[in-house]
């Protein structure tokens, strides 16, 4: 056995205005999985996890033999800070995450070394190769093999909520939406877990409430089934992010609610039908979205829309026609985002060739602000538009609905929990200095 090496593992702070406040009522509920994984990728190391939204970096990182960060475009400023200021130290840094995929050469450039995709079968090598001192520039995941994903290592968590834990039962998506990063990764297959292993972390969890993290779970549809009928038995609450196609499957819909399942979060993205198919958003159809919100409630699950506002097809009236689904629809809640392309994807560069790109600080491509000059409106319409549609929505429509909603749900507790959450977030919003400036 190598001499064990010393690792800290950091998820760097946000650099965007609005982090802090959105998640001050919910923040004891997000610790950081992603690291909590990596941790149990590192056998026999002794490994600290540091996530800087909660706690104080420390001054300096000597006394470890590496440090590796993950990061996120929206990040990426904040990583490349800490990077450097560690590599001064004498300190190894290793990357991981969304941004070592999408620009790997700038990451390189504050990193000695970078993991493109999958921990589970690059970060082994990595810390071999460190042992040895012949750490390589890029390690490149060939993953395909959803049985290497383990438990995280929840015991080093600082802090956890009582309530809800996150977890993961598969990673990948078959769809081909074009802003979604999973069309940049290095691996496009489903990888599954063992569906014991994900029972027997559920099992452990002393939380009541799970928030399944997965891209698309239901593109494997017996899988999911199968994961499903073995968790019933646990009792959990569970959310999830589910495909506007659920209402071809109504077995499954009610094995959800069976298992648990409270609460879904879909992608409608767009009320348009052009922008469905401009955006290669070809899975969803407007004319299907009543079925299945009715499908869904029936069985007692909670709806949060989430939709985005940008796309060329986009003008002032997409608001308006947005307000009116989500309302036809009675979605229980609503998520609003501004279209970003990713820099390094050729998204990003077909509207670089067009002039449209407004800021090259990556801390901005968080969803929340506008980083590329719509098509059909100013930029300051599509800020107030969705702004405005916000302020609507919360004062006329969200509170009446959620009473009701309220009155009639089948998992009242969680929908009480969820409803704290949702409120926060939603006066958050209303607040948020990213709308109102
Ligand atoms: C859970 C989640 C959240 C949670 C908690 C985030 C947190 N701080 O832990 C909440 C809801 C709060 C959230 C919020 C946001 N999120 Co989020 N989130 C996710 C989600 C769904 C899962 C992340 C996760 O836990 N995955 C499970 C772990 C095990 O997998 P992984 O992260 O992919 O890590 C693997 C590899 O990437 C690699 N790896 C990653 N890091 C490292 C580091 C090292 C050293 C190594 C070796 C390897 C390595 O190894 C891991 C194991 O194989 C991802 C999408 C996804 N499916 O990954 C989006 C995602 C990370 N979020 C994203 C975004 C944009 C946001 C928001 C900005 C959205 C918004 N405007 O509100 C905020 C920002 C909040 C913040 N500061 O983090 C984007 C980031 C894209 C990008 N290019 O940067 C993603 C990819 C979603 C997307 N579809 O675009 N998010």
């Amino acid at each position: 056995m190598p001499t064990p090496l010393r690792i800290l593992l950091i998820q760097p702070a946000w650099d965007g205005l609005s982090y802090r406040r959105k998640v001050k009522v919910s923040e004891r509920a997000i610790h950081p999985l992603t690291l909590g994984v990596v941790a149990a990728l590192s056998p026999g190391h002794e490994v600290r996890i540091l996530d800087e939204a909660r706690e104080t970096m420390p001054e300096s990182a000597t006394g470890f033999d590496v440090v590796g960060l993950s990061v996120n475009t929206f990040t990426a400023p904040r990583a490349y800070r800490l990077a450097d200021r560690f590599r001064k130290e004498g300190v190894p840094v290793v990357f991981g995450g969304p941004h070592t995929a999408l620009l790997p050469n700038e990451c390189l450039e504050h990193a000695d070394s970078i993991v493109i995709g999958d921990a589970e079968d690059t970060w082994p090598r990595v810390l071999q190769d460190l042992a040895e001192r012949r750490l390589q520039p890029r390690y490149l995941s060939t993953n395909q093999d959803g049985a290497l994903i383990p438990a995280p290592r929840r015991d080093l968590f600082r802090s956890t909520s009582r309530d809800v834990a996150w977890c993961q039962m598969s990673r990948g998506c078959a769809n081909q939406c074009r802003f979604c990063y999973l069309q940049y990764m290095p691996h496009r297959t489903m990888r599954l877990r063992e569906v014991s292993s994900v029972v027997d972390e559920l099992r452990a969890l002393r939380q009541e409430i799970i928030l399944f993290v997965d891209d698309n779970v239901f593109c494997q549809r017996d899988y999911t089934k199968e994961v499903l009928k073995a968790i019933t038995p646990l009792g959990k609450r569970w959310w999830i992010q589910a495909p506007t196609n659920l209402h071809e499957d109504e077995g499954l819909v009610a094995l959800m609610a069976e298992s648990g399942c409270y609460s879904v979060s879909i992608g409608f993205q767009t009320a348009s039908n052009v922008n469905n198919q401009s955006e290669r958003i070809l899975q969803n159809r407007v004319e299907d979205y009543a079925a299945l919100v009715r499908l869904l409630h029936r069985h007692g699950i909670l709806v949060d829309g989430t939709f985005i506002f940008g796309f060329d097809g986009d003008d002032r009236s997409t608001f308006a026609a947005t307000e009116e689904l989500i309302t036809r629809l009675k979605l229980d809640t609503y998520t609003f985002y501004f279209l970003t392309p990713y820099p390094g994807t050729e998204y990003f560069a077909q509207f670089e060739r067009e002039g449209r790109i407004l800021h090259r600080d990556w801390s901005r491509f968080d969803w929340d602000h506008v980083v590329v000059q719509p098509k059909q409106m100013t930029v300051e319409e599509l800020r107030h538009g969705v702004k405005s549609l916000y302020q609507r929505l919360d004062r006329r429509y969200f509170v009446p609905n959620a009473l009701h909603r309220l009155a009639t749900q089948r998992h009242a507790r969680s929908s009480l929990t969820l409803l704290k959450f949702l409120v926060s977030t939603g006066w958050n919003y209303y607040w948020s200095p990213v709308l109102r400036d």
